[in-house]
């Protein structure tokens, strides 16, 4: 649903152009250093990049899915190292508050997210449970007016900037899988709270993941969101639909981003006397990335249509993020090969943008996850 169309195409306008005279021109050295520069973080906070999925009674822009897309489709054709950044607060690190929260915690969290004053990330995978995030075993103890929580988290993205994670452990040792589990809002400066060194990725150099450890953490029984025990699974799986919704639009936008790039490529490269772009097997390769993103494309803004009507997408969310994710991995190896050797190199983007996409797959649920999910809500739906 799109409920103004002018004021966001000046929305998407302002990114396009942000991405273009921005951030690409400092992608190298935000890869060469591993951080993204202070001046870009502030003039994404001025843009109001923190809060666009956040209600507008708590400085958001409170965009619909459809127009959420609409912009990760734009800021997903620069390194996806500057959409990570903001893309903890918009998503996993936020939406837990903003989905099942009471309204003293969205009160209190939720326009210092919004405005990018503090970075919201969103703590569910643990050393010994990733896929089967059920599993997992930090505990969260009830003593007197807090939780003490213990426990691993593995692979936090922007564990190391944030001020507060969402975190979830079990309250109910006695139940083994998900209605054992709650969310807490836990803020990064509590005692008994340590930082992993961050992990050395193989790409997406800007953007930080590390593990957060939980020492008999005192956290207040008022952080504990939704203010229930036993509902923490499920806020986690609503937070998950959504966010791999907005993964499959990253997907679609990095994949934009490098086809066009190895399509200019192929336009001035010139083999045997003219450009290769003239080569029917380089064009293949081009007009079936062409196809895919296409594909990928309706299917990221169909599924987001739905879920702006109120349907349950659980199952076109993860179709769109199964489909957008791998489709984009065979994009940037086709991108690699048209460029040959010099996509070997990183002299051109496309080298960086191959390891940076590899993620994509893999997180937010792996494509074999995403095809769990699927087929057994075909299953669940053919029973009714
Ligand atoms: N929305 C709301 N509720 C949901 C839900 C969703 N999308 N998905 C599941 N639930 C509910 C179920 O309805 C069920 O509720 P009841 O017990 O009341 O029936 C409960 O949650 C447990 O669901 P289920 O039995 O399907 O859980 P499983 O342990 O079998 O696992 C998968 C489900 C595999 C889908 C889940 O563990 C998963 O998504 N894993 C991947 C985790 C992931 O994406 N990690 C990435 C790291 S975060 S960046």
């Amino acid at each position: 649903m799109i409920r103004d169309q002018e004021t966001l195409n000046i929305l998407l306008h302002s990114v396009s152009r942000f991405v273009r005279e921005q951030l690409v021109p400092v992608e190298e050295e935000v890869a060469e250093t591993d951080t993204i520069p202070e001046r870009i973080v502030a003039q994404m906070r001025e843009l109001g990049l923190f809060g666009l999925s956040i209600p507008e009674e708590y400085g958001g822009l409170d965009l619909t899915m459809e127009e959420e897309v609409l912009f990760a489709f734009e800021i997903a054709k620069a390194s996806p190292a500057f959409r990570s950044l903001i893309g903890t607060n918009n998503g996993i690190g936020s939406q837990g508050i903003v989905i099942d929260g009471t309204p003293e915690q969205k009160e209190k969290y939720l326009p210092r997210l919004a405005s990018g004053e503090i970075i919201g990330s969103f703590a569910l995978t643990e050393p010994g449970s990733g896929s089967d995030a059920a599993s997992l075993r930090a505990s969260a103890v009830r003593d007197g007016d807090h939780y003490v929580i213990n426990g691993t988290k593995r692979f936090i993205t922007n564990a190391p900037e944030a001020s507060i994670f969402t975190v979830m452990a079990r309250t109910d040792p006695a139940k083994k899988g998900g209605s054992g589990i709650s969310a807490f809002v836990v803020e990064a400066g509590s005692p008994g709270i340590s930082l992993g060194k961050i992990d050395k990725k193989m790409g997406q150099r800007g953007a930080h993941t590390c593990d957060v450890v939980f020492e008999n953490c005192r956290v207040p029984a008022e952080n504990l969101i939704g203010g229930r025990e036993g509902i923490g699974f499920k806020t986690a799986m609503k937070v998950l639909d959504k966010g791999r919704l907005h993964i499959a639009a990253v997907s679609v936008g990095v994949a934009e981003r490098m086809l066009a790039d190895t399509l200019r490529y192929a336009m001035e490269r010139q083999q045997f006397g003219q450009p290769i772009a003239d080569f029917q097997l380089i064009q293949a390769m081009l007009a079936d990335s062409k196809a895919e993103i296409y594909a990928a494309r309706c299917m990221v803004i169909d599924a987001a249509r739905k879920r702006d009507a109120g349907e349950n997408v659980s199952t076109e969310a993860s179709c769109s993020k199964m489909f957008a994710t791998e489709m984009c991995g065979r994009v940037a190896d086709r991108c690699v090969q048209i460029h040959g050797g010099a996509g070997y190199v990183s002299d051109y983007a496309i080298e960086r943008f191959y390891r940076d996409v590899r993620l994509f797959r893999i997180y937010e649920g792996t494509t074999q996850i995403q095809q769990i999910v699927i087929a057994r809500n075909m299953i669940k739906d053919a029973q009714r």
